[in-house]
């Protein structure tokens, strides 16, 4: 299946008992880019105030401080690959795929702690 048919699928399996859990979390993270990119400027880009916003409403425990100057300007130095001074999908889906990484990561290693204590029960 070519990745446009699949798309239109999912687009159209919106919020319906038909989307599996990964579908739906495409949707949400789509959805929650857009909400964010169209409230200023370009439409489909976050702009620092907008990459803001978002990193406060939807991230606000990872960041800690977005209040902070400074950490906005860091999240968006790091995560402008390109360096026009906005964030694009792609740049804001490697954000949310590396932070997907380190939660993983940690699942994994407080499970192995928990299993290594379990065998020496
Ligand atoms: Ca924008
Ligand atoms: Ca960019």
């Amino acid at each position: 299946m070519k990745p446009q048919q699949l798309c239109l699928i999912i687009m159209s399996n919106l919020n319906s008992e038909n989307a599996s859990t990964l579908e739906n979390a495409m949707q949400l993270m789509i959805q929650t880019f857009h909400k964010y990119s169209g409230n200023e400027g370009d439409k489909y880009t976050l702009s620092r105030q907008e990459l803001k916003e978002m990193l406060t409403q939807e991230l606000g425990n990872y960041l800690g401080n977005a209040q902070d100057k400074d950490a906005v300007d860091k999240v968006m130095g790091d995560l402008d690959s390109n360096n026009d001074g906005e964030v694009d999908f792609t740049e804001f889906i490697i954000l949310v795929g590396a932070l997907t990484v380190a939660c993983n990561d940690f699942f994994l290693e407080y499970h192995e702690k928990d299993a290594k204590k379990s065998d020496k029960d």
